[in-house]
C-alpha cells in the first residue's frame, strides 16, 4: 500500500507542478476597483488576462507602442463588441466607460490585423 509519504508518491506530484508550469499560461491578473489600465504596443495588450469585478468600469488605454492601435472588448459569447477604443497614435491615451455584466469578454487589436500577430488577451468580469 502506497504511504503518502513516498517518494513514488511525491515524484508523482513534482511531475504535475512540472506539467501545469509547463502550460506557460501566467494566471489572471485579478483587478480591484473600477478603472483598469491597459496598454497596447506591438503587438502586446497588457494585462493580457485579466479578472475585474462586474459593474461600471473605466478602461484607462494607452498606447505604448511606435504604431497606432486600439482596443476592442467583444463577449466571449456571440462575439458582440460592448466597448472600443478610436485608433490611439503612439504614446495617446484614452478612457473608455462600459458597464459589463459578469461573464467572459475578448480583447483585441483588430487594427490591421494586430490581432492575428497576438495582440489579443481576455478578461473575465465577476
Ligand atoms: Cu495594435
Amino acid at each position: 500500500m502506497l504511504s503518502l509519504s513516498s517518494p513514488l508518491l511525491a515524484a508523482a506530484g513534482a511531475a504535475v507542478a512540472l506539467a501545469c508550469c509547463a502550460c506557460g499560461k501566467p494566471a489572471a491578473v485579478a483587478r480591484t476597483g473600477t478603472t483598469l489600465p491597459v496598454t497596447l504596443s506591438e503587438y502586446r495588450i497588457s494585462p493580457q488576462d485579466v479578472e475585474i469585478r462586474a459593474g461600471r468600469i473605466v478602461l484607462d488605454v494607452h498606447n505604448a507602442g511606435t504604431i497606432a492601435h486600439r482596443l476592442q472588448l467583444t463577449a466571449a459569447r456571440g462575439s458582440r463588441v460592448v466597448a472600443a477604443s478610436p485608433p490611439l497614435p503612439p504614446g495617446q491615451r484614452t478612457r473608455v466607460v462600459v458597464t459589463l455584466a459578469p461573464g467572459d469578454y475578448l480583447t483585441s487589436d483588430p487594427l490591421d490585423r494586430h490581432d492575428t500577430l497576438g495582440q489579443r488577451g481576455t478578461l473575465n468580469a465577476r
